[in-house]
């Protein structure tokens, strides 16, 4: 046998794979349809241990999928516009769009590495004209609708990317990307409503199927709030407006403490803050006068930016009473016909609006255009897409306008409606609208005519199953939400939810127990690590580091590497046992069919080998379908130790292994499947069905012990007799060897345990 030499078997299967292997047709005959996605990669340059994470690992129920009769669509892209790729190609002083391609290509290689099963032929590119005129277009319709407005608003200012950030992408007042506090900034910017779809992200979370922190954080976004709107008459004073009516309206959510309110406290920005000083409030329910204050504490833009202060019920209000020396008003709680007749109820969200122009270069142009006229003005669908030009300076200003605004040529256009002088919106989209809807041109990525037809998307859509990142629960994920339902209402789709199934994969830290960084020196190589040991170990590894259905972190772990690769070298051993050797291609067992009894060489396999088969089967297509791949991987290894055990393996035995193999190791798996001359592909194979009656029989691991010492296992039926369990520990070779040309003086027996020996 020759040896296990990775990087030749791993060549030559990727070499006849190819790019195409996986290429997905819309409708397969007898196979259902199932879309299964992963986030796609910013084009940074480099694929890190990260990467392989959110891919190869994946890839194991691509594969399982597949083997189970689905037709499955398993793609991959390039989100490819937007700071990441523009910081990293300032910093190394390249043109964005250089950077990006030169990093898809040398990106685009080492997935193939992996042994992912993509279907490459709808790799899609977010910077491409041709992906992102539907980005525009879609962006318009939204515009058309209303869902668009320009404001002038408190934002969050990169002082670093130098551009405005939506509230998704500020992380304990930290910019997302760089990681700089962020400032507030009055300026003016696109948004999009989002809020008006506050109410209907929320109670649609119900039927999407995902973990309850998924749907925690999302509700804890969105922050829906009932409560009452309650007005307090202003004294009129010098300073206000003359007239009846002045008056303040405060959102609360306990109408009921109306008798103990001692202050009326107005946000900064409130248009009253510059007379506070001077103003009194009236309190309806009982026509007491209360001081007006200005505190920080009060939030701009959430409810009405006033709130009544409570002192004796409310902590934060109690702490600004005693600073300001206000009296705390001990007082009963007001009857509900009290309240109910002052208190408006009312409903509000802590979810804003989405702020999406970006003041940075390398993103999707906005495509409208202002004219002094007309205003703003959609950019006609023939003149779609507005093509991002060119530009030798794309550094950024600073100014509040993104670099595009120098370049005058491509700016200066016609009003579409008018005719007269007009100028480009110069800024760009937030990256997060290109990926709003990337997963729909996946289902027809060459359509020139439509951003997906609606045949293509009904063949595909909704995702069956999506897998992801913890960090886009309240980013990318709410978006995309959001953007499918403004195309349902659009008439553009038909789900009114984009995916079924949702799932957040956890984190690979460094094997100090770090988060990976080059300035740890704690950075794992996946290319490095793929040529010592091979692509299928660093899957097997990855896949086995702990529970992918959980949002966990697990370091690299060095000796954990070494011992999947030892694992993968008994596997290639295993071969060894197939007697005897085939002489001509033979057919794999028919669809999982079992043989029970007698096997190649005249070895009678015992019946417990045979439960174990069918309950590893079981087990490992379970575990596969919870994304539990660890669990499912310790059941292989368990059932390559019994074959190991045994004197001489069944084909038939040998090749439902590497049908198991495959999803996890699809390089080894196929060789060995090649190698022993089954026909065909593994990954073509049918997935082996199983006996449930089999799977129920109770199996028991018994340990062998020789002198003291172990010396083996082997798996018997529970309550297998003495004598039966001395007669199989004997004939195993680990035994055998230990006990040949010695005298047995004792024989202890532990029901369904252990097996011990005691020799001269
Ligand atoms: C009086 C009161 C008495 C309140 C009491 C609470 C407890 P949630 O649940 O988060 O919606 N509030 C209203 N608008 C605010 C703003 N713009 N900035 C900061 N705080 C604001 O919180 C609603 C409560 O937060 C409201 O109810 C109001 O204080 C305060 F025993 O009104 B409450
Ligand atoms: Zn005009």
């Amino acid at each position: 046998m020759k040896s296990y030499n990775h990087s030749a078997v791993e060549k030559k299967w990727q070499k006849k794979w190819g790019k195409s292997a996986y290429k997905t047709q819309d409708k397969k005959k007898g196979a259902e349809n199932f879309y299964f996605l992963t986030e796609f990669p910013y084009p940074s340059g480099n694929l890190h241990v990260g990467h392989w994470y959110a891919f190869a690992v994946p890839d194991i129920l691509a594969r399982y999928l597949r083997m189970t009769g689905k037709n499955v669509l398993y793609p991959i892209g390039f989100d490819a516009f937007g700071l990441p790729a523009e910081n990293a190609a300032l910093q190394h002083g390249l043109n964005p769009h250089t950077w990006t391609y030169e990093n898809i290509a040398y990106m685009r290689k080492q997935f193939i590495s992996m042994g992912a099963s993509f279907d490459w032929s709808r790799e899609i590119t977010t910077c491409d004209p041709a992906y992102y005129k539907w980005t525009q277009w879609l962006f318009l319709k939204l515009y058309e609708r209303g869902l668009v407005y320009r404001k002038k608003t408190e934002v969050n200012w990169c002082p670093k990317d130098k551009t405005v950030l939506a509230n998704e992408q500020v992380k304990d007042e930290k910019c997302e990307r760089c990681g700089t506090s962020v400032e507030k900034r009055k300026m003016e910017q696109w948004n999009i409503k989002i809020t008006e779809y506050a109410e209907r992200l929320l109670s649609d979370l119900d039927v999407l199927d995902c973990p309850e922190e998924i749907k925690i954080a999302q509700r804890n976004w969105i922050g829906k709030s009932e409560g009452a709107e309650i007005e307090f008459k202003i004294h009129p004073t010098p300073t206000l407006p003359k007239g009846k009516g002045v008056s303040v309206k405060v959102f609360t959510t306990r109408p009921d403490t109306l008798f103990g309110v001692s202050f009326i406290a107005l946000a900064p920005s409130h248009p009253f803050a510059k007379d506070a000083k001077n103003l009194r409030a009236i309190n309806p329910a009982n026509n007491e006068e209360v001081p007006v204050f200005v505190a920080d504490y009060v939030v701009e833009d959430y409810g009405t930016g006033a709130v009544m202060g409570v002192p004796a019920h409310d902590e934060r209000d109690r702490e600004f009473a005693l600073k300001n020396n206000i009296p705390v008003k001990n007082s009963e709680l007001a009857p509900k016909e009290v309240f109910e007749k002052f208190a408006q109820k009312t409903t509000t969200y802590k979810l804003h609006d989405w702020v999406v122009s970006r003041q940075r270069y390398w993103g999707t142009p906005i495509p409208l255009i202002h004219c002094e006229k007309c205003e703003y003005q959609p950019v006609p669908e023939k003149d779609l897409p507005v093509l991002l030009p060119p530009i030798k300076d794309y550094v950024p200003t600073g100014d509040g306008r993104s670099p595009l605004a120098k370049a005058r040529k491509w700016a200066e256009v016609k009003c579409p409606a008018c005719g007269g002088k007009a100028e480009r919106e110069t800024d760009t989209l937030d990256t997060f609208v290109d990926s709003s809807w990337y997963f729909l041109r996946y289902t027809d990525p060459k359509n020139k005519k439509e951003f997906a037809s609606r045949k293509k998307m009904g063949a595909w859509l909704p995702v069956d199953f999506y897998s992801g990142g913890a960090e886009h629960t309240t980013m990318h994920l709410l978006y995309s939400r959001f953007w499918h339902k403004a195309l349902f209402d659009l008439g553009l789709v038909s789900d009114k939810e984009p995916y079924v199934r949702r799932m957040n994969r956890g984190l690979i830290l460094g094997s100090d127990g770090q988060k990976m960084s080059k300035s740890r020196g704690n950075v794992i190589d996946p290319d490095e690590e793929v040529k010592q040991v091979g692509a299928d170990t660093v899957r097997i590894y990855l896949a086995f580091i702990g529970p992918y259905n959980e949002t966990g972190s697990y370091p690299w772990d060095k000796g954990g590497i070494a011992g999947i690769r030892r694992f993968l070298e008994r596997v290639w051993r295993l071969q060894d046992k197939i007697h005897p050797p085939p002489r001509k291609p033979s057919a794999p067992p028919s669809k999982g069919e079992l043989r029970n009894s007698s096997l190649e060489g005249g070895v009678s396999r015992r019946e417990t080998e045979d439960v174990l088969l069918h309950q590893t089967i079981k087990k490992v297509g379970e575990d596969i379908i919870a994304m539990k791949f660890n669990t499912a991987i310790s059941a292989l290894m368990v059932l390559s130790k019994a074959f190991e055990s045994e004197k001489a393996g069944a084909r038939e035995d040998f090749a439902i292994f590497l049908q198991l193999l495959a999803p996890f190791a699809p390089h080894i798996a196929e060789e060995l499947w090649h190698e022993n001359n089954f026909k065909g592909s593994v990954h073509k194979a049918p997935w082996p069905t199983y006996d449930e009656a089999k799977t129920r029989e109770a199996s028991v691991t018994i340990v062998i012990q020789v002198n003291g010492k172990i010396r083996g296992s082997f798996f018997a039926p529970r309550g297998v007799t003495e004598a039966d369990a001395f007669a199989r520990a004997e004939a195993l070779p680990e035994a055998a060897a230990r006990l040949s040309g010695k005298q047995i003086k004792k024989r202890f027996f532990v029901k369904d345990r252990l097996v011990s020996f005691v020799t001269t």
